[in-house]
């Protein structure tokens, strides 16, 4: 009988180069997101000199920039990192919308993997609890699913 095979992308970001694409809006949110990002990926092994930080001003330009950094041809991964709250606007859900659109097709299109790290919630207080209060932090746990991606490539 032949063997199954099976893929899977280790957690080592030693070797890998991550960009970090963020959000100024939101920043106070925000700003716990890239700390938590950063964090996790130093303690899963990636060098800080491989860990490039851009700041975007909304969600909504998110795409365009993820976009770019993907293909300078220089970066592994990418991190997208938001805060998108609901307020009474349907603004939201163009903004949320595209950010979510936006980065899928970028990561398609230049074949880096992007992880999506943008908090949409209703309240302010609902981020909050998602950005390094009781419910974890989404900035780490979006770096850590773009190791596993990258790696995961690097073996298919
Ligand atoms: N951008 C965000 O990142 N989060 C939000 O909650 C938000 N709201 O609520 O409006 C927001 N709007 C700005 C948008 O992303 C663009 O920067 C702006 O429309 C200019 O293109």
């Amino acid at each position: 009988m032949s063997e199954i095979t099976t893929h899977t992308g280790h957690l080592d970001a030693s070797g890998l180069r991550v960009a970090i694409v963020a959000t100024r809006f939101n920043e106070a949110i925000v700003e716990r997101l890239v700390a938590s990002a950063t964090d996790t990926l130093r303690r899963h092994g990636a060098e800080a000199s491989a860990i490039r930080v851009v700041w975007v001003p909304g969600a909504f330009e998110l795409p365009i920039a993820v976009s770019r950094v993907a293909r300078r041809g220089d970066v592994d991964a990418v991190v997208a990192l938001g805060c998108v709250v609901r307020g009474d606007t349907p603004h939201f859900d163009y903004v949320a919308g595209e950010a979510a659109r936006g980065t899928a097709a970028a990561a398609r299109e230049t074949d880096i993997p992007v992880a999506f790290g943008v908090l949409t919630t209703d309240t302010w207080e609902q981020a909050v609890a998602r950005a390094g209060g009781k419910l974890g932090n989404k900035g780490g746990e979006a770096a850590v699913a773009a190791v596993e991606t990258a790696n995961l490539l690097r073996s298919l």
